[in-house]
């Protein structure tokens, strides 16, 4: 049977872990019950370090608009792509990582196999419609053990999970509001990306998908 974009979004059971790698899993709808504690922390966030668009260091400015809570953020500047403890806009540190953010990003960690898992960054992507992100590995951190845990809300978006190198096929995976995903060990390097979004509006969120990255980066 052809793939439809329907396909896409509709794994034969929603409640399901769908494997998607030996190590990377996507857990439908474990986040929807928590929406209504991390919004608030959210919001919080973003007031005391507003999303921007970072410069990549070839002086291009990323579409996707950033901000980060935790001890450590992923920043871009022309110098390049690194962690920093302090946000490059005010000198301050970063908000704290709330604890609902460290709770969730636990329980779907174990969930995948990964026990104790503690991050200390979150990293906050927000998209808006068509908006991308371009096939790139995550290596920015020291210990690359440690698994990363996603968590997508607001307009649904169809991710690219690749191989080990650039020009490996990659499957299309959609991912809707309040959907996880944990990986690690042998899938930890994989390329991924995120297709351009699509126009829309969800009740919650609006004409937007935010997406909070949660790593172990130190
Ligand atoms: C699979 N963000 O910020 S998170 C990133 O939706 C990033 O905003 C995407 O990739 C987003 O670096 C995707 C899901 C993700 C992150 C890292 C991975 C999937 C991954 C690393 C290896 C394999
Ligand atoms: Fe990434």
């Amino acid at each position: 049977m052809m793939q439809t974009e329907l396909d896409l979004f509709n794994p034969a059971n929603p409640a399901e872990p769908q494997w998607i790698g030996k190590q990377a899993v996507v857990l439908p709808g474990l986040a929807l019950a928590w929406v209504d504690a991390l919004l608030p922390e959210l919001r919080q966030i973003i007031a005391c370090a507003p999303l921007r668009h970072m410069v990549t260091p070839g002086g291009l400015n990323m579409a996707v608009g950033l901000t980060n809570c935790g001890t450590l953020g992923w920043i871009s500047d022309r110098r390049g792509y690194r962690y920093s403890p302090v946000d490059p806009l005010s000198q301050q540190p970063w908000p704290a990582l709330p604890t609902v953010f460290s709770e969730l990003a636990a329980l779907a960690a174990s969930a995948a196999g990964f026990a104790d898992f503690q991050p200390d960054a979150c990293l906050v992507n927000c998209y808006q419609p068509g908006n991308r992100l371009s096939l790139h590995q995550d290596r920015d951190e020291h210990d690359y053990s440690q698994p990363i845990v996603s968590v997508s809300l607001g307009l649904p978006a169809v991710f690219q999970f690749g191989g080990h190198s650039r020009n490996a096929p990659s499957q299309r995976i959609g991912l809707r509001h309040g959907d996880v995903m944990v990986w690690g060990g042998e899938d930890r390097l994989r390329f991924h990306g995120v297709l351009p979004l699509k126009p829309g509006n969800h009740p919650v969120l609006g004409s937007r998908r935010i997406n909070l990255t949660l790593r172990k980066a130190g």
